[in-house]
């Protein structure tokens, strides 16, 4: 069971919430590989009927595919959705484009999600220079933080914040898989292996059982003992490095997801 909820969380809910009545938008970063069980349901009820783009980041190493249909359900919503890769500045142009594009422009934008679903990654693109701190992990920003983007204009960056209790089992160890719970506070074999069991029953036959990942890049120590520690960790890098091709965690046909 993964649970993590450091205080600078709970703080960052009240910020945001005191934050919202000044926007006139808010921007949802969700990993394009995990659009259900990556949004925080907490933060969308307190979104309420504030105007809110979804950015599914990530689509680079997410399925293509499954990315368009996720895209339709969305809108079947009446959320607009779009899928970046928010390092590349030609993506967030269409972010930028969308924010100009309300009733009237936009003076306060508000970048909300889970952690390290690329919220900073989305701010410095927006204000054009590495302005905000962005990390490989979960929980680089800690405190809300409002940034230029021109004059008159401007963007609130937020701590990452997840539900206090992740219901789901599945949803637990793919939020592990795709960076938004810090390694420190979960297995990364009983992460590994899921994923992989997961791939196996869905016939994704590009991701390799961890045994046979193990092997294949020598996680042997000496005496023949497989070191399955350090492969799993290798596994979940390579699987976050788009190595295993591009994988979506979920698809809208889940069960689970609808
Ligand atoms: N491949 C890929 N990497 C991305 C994308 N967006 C962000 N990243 C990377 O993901 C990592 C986390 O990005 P951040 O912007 O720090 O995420 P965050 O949501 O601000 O994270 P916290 O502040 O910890 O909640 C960084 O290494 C980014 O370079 C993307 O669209 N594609
Ligand atoms: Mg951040």
């Amino acid at each position: 069971m993964i649970q993590w909820y450091p205080g600078h969380m709970a703080q960052a809910m009240r910020r945001i919430a005191d934050a919202l009545r000044l926007v006139d938008v808010a921007v949802e970063a969700i990993d394009a590989r995990l659009p259900c069980g990556g949004a925080n349901p907490a933060l969308e009820r307190m979104l309420g009927r504030k105007r809110r783009i979804v950015v599914l980041t990530r689509s680079d190493l997410a399925d293509p595919s499954l990315t368009r249909a996720w895209i339709e359900v969305f809108a079947r919503r009446s959320v607009t959705a779009v899928a970046v890769d928010a390092r590349q500045a030609r993506s967030i142009g269409r972010i930028a484009g969308l924010l100009a594009q309300g009733k009237r422009s936009t003076a306060r934008a508000i970048v909300v999600g889970i952690p390290n679903a690329g919220k900073s990654t989305i701010v410095n693109a927006l204000v054009k220079r590495a302005a905000a701190k962005t990390e490989r992990r979960a929980g680089v920003t800690r405190r809300t933080q409002w940034f230029r983007i021109a004059p008159g204009v401007e963007v609130m960056d937020t701590p990452g914040v997840l539900v206090p209790k992740i219901a789901s089992l599945q949803t637990q160890w793919k939020l592990a898989a795709v960076g938004a719970i810090p390694r420190e506070r979960f297995d990364p074999e009983a992460v590994a292996v899921q994923l992989a069991q997961w791939a196996a029953r869905i016939g994704l036959r590009r991701l390799p059982s961890l045994e046979a990942f193990a092997a294949e890049r020598g996680f042997v120590r000496r005496g023949g003992k497989v070191d399955t520690h350090n492969a799993a960790q290798s596994y979940l890098r390579a699987f976050d490095h788009g190595a295993f091709g591009r994988i979506s965690l979920e698809s809208p046909d889940d069960a689970e997801a609808t």
